[in-house]
């Protein structure tokens, strides 16, 4: 395997490159190469911190937060001829739902999992008591969530610190994060993190940009706005879209989005999640500060030590997920309520479909349609088609097609008992002469 000094790869840590079975050479070039990446990507920020900011210098700026979008996905990408798996925290799937504790070293993360799902977790005084992924189960509102304690991380774990871009991997596998900080610590904390992950793609508590954008083969590069844009403007956008050398495009911005929220769109590689930030050991400071920090955006103050504000925390995060609960109803039976059908919209949505293709996949050719008790009810029960979309708690039953409805009644059944082959149908008797 040649490797010349532009090769990209995403092995984290010097050890994890020592430990290949690639020649001295080989890892020396690898190791190179990545540096190469983020080397260009901190002479391009210090560029940018040198520029000021005024109406000349934009269009410069602007090609320059495209160009370490680049290169930042590079350094994502898996190496050439790799299946891109390398040493990561392989935890299997469980439960309804998915939920990652991301924070520091020593703020509270392995405590908070030990006691919300009795799964111990090694807690000490220490910085990185944590070294690997370790999964427990919350049982709440007949649910099963599964919620990872992962090591700390620190700055710069974007690029590859610690064991910060497999932490930062299993963040992007999971439905919600919960980022753990410590309430006594400095509030720079939650902006340095929201940083790091924002540097390897993820967007927190943010929904995608509203902008239509489709690559095309000819025709040149159409732009157009339903709104006066504030921020970008026509040229810019060419600027941007000749730097990832895309010469013919559609593009139509919805809302006045940023140049960044452009390069979003078309790296398209971004994750949306959301995100709550837990300040921990409320214990240990003031009134004051407890009431500032629960007044913050998405924020939730708790104390593992003192067990306090835990339910709070656990109703949060069910709002967040936005699992939606089915119970379903056998004909003429009470509703099973021991059991839900748990949709969300992330995995796979919510309409009566869905749900159908839940229970199992041949289910929704049979559906004739069904009747909806609950909040997504008019009134109870409701007749409802397969588009219907179902909200938490709602009980369902299904009414099935009946032989005769499929083909008609009587006379207008559009399928005969008759055999199809005329040779294999029976011949009338001859009439008596
Ligand atoms: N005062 C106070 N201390 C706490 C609280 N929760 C946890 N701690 C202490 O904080 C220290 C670190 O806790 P851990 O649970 O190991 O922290 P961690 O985030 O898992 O740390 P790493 O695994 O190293 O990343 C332990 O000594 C805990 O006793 C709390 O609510 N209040
Ligand atoms: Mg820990």
């Amino acid at each position: 395997m040649k490797a010349g000094p532009e090769t990209h790869f995403n092995f984290n840590l010097l050890t994890d490159l020592l430990s290949l079975s690639l020649s001295p050479s080989c890892r020396d070039c690898i190791f190179r190469g990545k540096m190469g990446i983020i080397e260009k990507i901190k002479e391009i920020e210090f560029e940018m911190a040198r520029t000021q900011k005024n109406k000349a210098t934009e269009y410069h700026l602007g090609q320059l937060k495209a160009k370490i979008a680049k290169l930042r996905t590079q350094l994502l990408e898996p190496p050439k001829g790799s299946s891109g798996g390398g040493d990561g925290f392989e935890v299997t799937k469980f439960g309804h739902g998915r939920v990652a504790l991301i924070g520091f070293p020593s703020v509270g993360k392995s405590t908070l999992l030990t006691l919300l799902t009795g799964t111990h977790s090694e807690a000490a005084s220490y910085e990185f008591t944590t070294l690997t992924c370790i999964p427990g189960i919350i049982h709440y509102n007949d649910t099963k969530i599964q919620l990872l304690d992962l090591p700390g991380i620190i700055e710069g774990a974007s690029e590859g610190k610690g064991r910060g871009r497999q932490v930062i991997a299993v963040a992007k596998s999971s439905d919600i994060v919960l980022m753990v900080l410590d309430a006594s610590k400095s509030e720079g904390h939650r902006q340095i993190l929201t940083k790091e992950l924002e540097a390897v793609g993820l967007r927190l508590n943010k929904r995608p940009p509203q902008i239509y954008f489709k690559k095309k083969k000819t025709g040149g590069i159409s732009f157009n706005s339903t709104m006066p844009l504030t921020h970008v403007d026509e040229k810019l956008c060419y600027q941007i879209l000749h730097e990832y050398k895309i010469h013919n495009a559609e593009i139509l911005f919805r809302e006045d989005a940023t140049v960044d929220d452009f390069i979003d769109v078309i790296e398209g590689n971004r994750k949306y999640m959301k995100c709550v930030y837990v300040y921990n050991k409320i214990d240990v400071v003031g009134i004051d500060d407890v009431d500032r920090l629960s007044r913050q955006p998405n924020s939730v103050v708790i104390s593992c030590n003192l067990k306090l504000n835990l339910d709070r925390l656990l109703s949060r995060m069910w709002d967040e997920m936005g699992l939606v609960r089915v119970y379903t109803k056998p004909q003429g039976q009470q509703p099973d309520f021991s059991d839900p059908v748990v949709l969300s919209a992330d995995r796979g949505g919510c309409s009566v479909e869905d749900f159908c293709n839940h229970i199992h996949r041949s289910l929704v050719k049979d559906v004739k349609y069904v009747l909806v008790w609950g909040i997504s009810a008019r009134h109870y029960p409701q007749h409802c088609g397969l588009s219907h979309v179902l909200r938490d708690e709602d009980v369902v039953q299904i009414v099935k097609k009946k032989e005769t409805d499929e083909g008609g009644r009587g006379r207008f059944k559009s399928h005969s008992d008759a055999p199809a082959r005329i040779s294999d149908r029976q011949k009338k008797a001859p009439l008596k002469q």
